[in-house]
C-alpha cells in the first residue's frame, strides 16, 4: 500500500492549533503558516506545516492540541516519531503501556499517523515488539499477570482511539470479515489488520475474540465479503480448532471468498496453501 498524503483542512488546522478558522486564514495570508491551495481554492495543510509553524512560534505551542509538541518533556520522543526512528520509541511505548497510560499510548500512535508514517510500519516496528516484550517480561516473572493485562489493554484502547483519527478513502472496495477462533482471546493483531484494511478502503466486519465458527456460513451469505481474515494465536485443543477452521474454509468456498490467515496458531493448524494465504507481517496486510 502506498501511503496517501494526508492533508488537513482549515477546520482541522484551527482545532490543532487551538485558534479559530479566521486566525488560520490570517496566518496563511501573512505567510506565518504555510499551506497548499487545492484546485478548488481551499487551503490544505500538511503535518509538516504545523511542525514548522510551532517551531517558529513557540508561544503558540501552549494552545495547540498537538499533544507531544506542546510538552517540552517529550521533545526527544517527538523527534524520534517525526524521524520514524521506530526502535527508539519501543521502550517509551512499553513504559506507558505498563503504567496503563492509554492516553500516552494513543498520543504516540496519533503523532505517528499525523507524521504520515504508514500504520503498518508502526504496528510491525513499535506495537509488535512492545507486545512481545510484555509477554517476555511476564514469562520471566518480572511483571505480574495484571501488569500484562493492563499493558495489553492500554495498547488495545490506544488502537481503538486511533481509529477515530484515521481517514479511510471514500470509495469502498468491498466487505471484509475479520474473526478469531471460538476460544481465542488474542485479538490485538486482528485489530491492527482491521485498521490497515480500513485505510485501504475495505468495509470491515470485525467479530474478533471468541467468534462462533458454526455460524460463519450464515454471516458470509449475509455480508458477502470479498475477503476473510482469520487470526489464531493460542491453540489449546488442536483437533477442535482444526475442525473450526475447516468449517470456516468450507463456508467460504461457495462464495469464492479470498482467505487470509495469520498468527502463530497457524503453525499447528493445517491449511491448503492453494486456497489459504498466510501472512506474517502487517506490511503484507498492507500490500497483498
Ligand atoms: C496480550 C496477550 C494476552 C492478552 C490478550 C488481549 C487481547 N485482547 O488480545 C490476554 C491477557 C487476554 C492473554 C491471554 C492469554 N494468553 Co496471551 N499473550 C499476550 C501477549 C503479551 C501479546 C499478544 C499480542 O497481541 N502480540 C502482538 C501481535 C501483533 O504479535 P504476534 O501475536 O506475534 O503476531 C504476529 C504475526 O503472527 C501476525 N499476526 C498475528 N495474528 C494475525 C492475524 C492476521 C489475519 C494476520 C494477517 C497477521 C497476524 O502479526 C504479528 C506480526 O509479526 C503474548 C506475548 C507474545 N509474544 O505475543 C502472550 C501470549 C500469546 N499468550 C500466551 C498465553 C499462554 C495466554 C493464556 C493461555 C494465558 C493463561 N494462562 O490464561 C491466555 C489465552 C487465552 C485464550 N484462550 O486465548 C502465550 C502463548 C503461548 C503459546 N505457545 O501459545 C504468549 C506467547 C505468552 C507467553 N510468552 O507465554 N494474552
Amino acid at each position: 500500500m502506498q501511503a496517501t498524503i494526508q492533508y488537513f483542512n482549515s477546520i482541522d488546522a484551527a482545532k490543532i492549533l487551538g485558534v479559530n478558522v479566521s486566525t488560520i486564514k490570517r496566518w496563511t495570508l501573512e505567510g506565518k503558516l504555510e499551506c497548499v491551495t487545492s484546485s478548488g481554492g481551499h487551503r490544505k495543510f500538511l503535518f509538516a506545516h504545523f511542525v514548522n509553524f510551532l517551531q517558529q512560534n513557540q508561544k503558540k505551542i501552549a494552545k495547540s492540541d498537538f499533544f507531544p509538541l506542546s510538552r517540552k518533556a517529550h521533545s526527544r520522543l517527538v523527534w524520534h516519531i517525526l524521524k520514524g526512528n521506530y526502535d527508539a520509541v519501543v521502550q517509551p511505548m512499553l513504559k506507558y503501556a505498563l503504567k496503563f497510560d492509554r492516553g500516552m499510548v494513543h498520543n504516540i500512535l496519533n503523532c505517528f499517523s499525523l507524521a504520515q508514517h504508514p500504520i503498518n510500519e508502526i504496528f510491525d516496528h513499535v506495537l509488535t515488539p512492545v507486545l512481545h516484550q510484555v509477554g517476555d517480561l511476564w514469562e520471566r516473572g518480572e511483571i505480574s499477570i495484571f501488569d500484562e493485562h493492563f499493558a495489553s489493554q492500554a495498547i488495545r484502547d490506544g488502537l481503538a482511539r486511533m481509529q477515530g483519527g484515521l481517514k479511510a478513502p471514500d470509495k469502498i472496495i468491498g466487505n471484509v470479515f475479520c474473526l478469531n477462533m471460538s476460544s481465542e482471546l488474542h485479538d490485538i493483531a486482528l485489530k491492527m489488520v482491521d485498521h490497515i484494511l480500513e485505510m485501504r478502503g475495505f468495509n470491515i466486519f470485525f467479530s474478533g475474540q471468541v467468534s462462533p465458527s458454526f455460524d460463519v456460513h450464515r454471516i458470509v451469505t449475509k455480508i458477502q465479503p470479498v475477503r476473510i481474515y482469520v487470526s489464531s494465536t493460542y491453540v489449546a485443543n488442536k483437533s477442535m480448532i482444526q475442525m473450526e477452521f475447516d468449517r470456516i474454509v468450507e463456508s467460504c468456498n461457495p462464495h469464492n471468498i479470498t482467505i487470509f490467515v495469520g498468527g502463530r496458531g497457524f503453525d499447528v493448524i493445517n491449511y491448503d496453501p492453494q486456497r489459504v494465504q498466510r501472512l506474517h507481517t502487517f506490511k503484507e496486510v498492507a500490500i497483498v
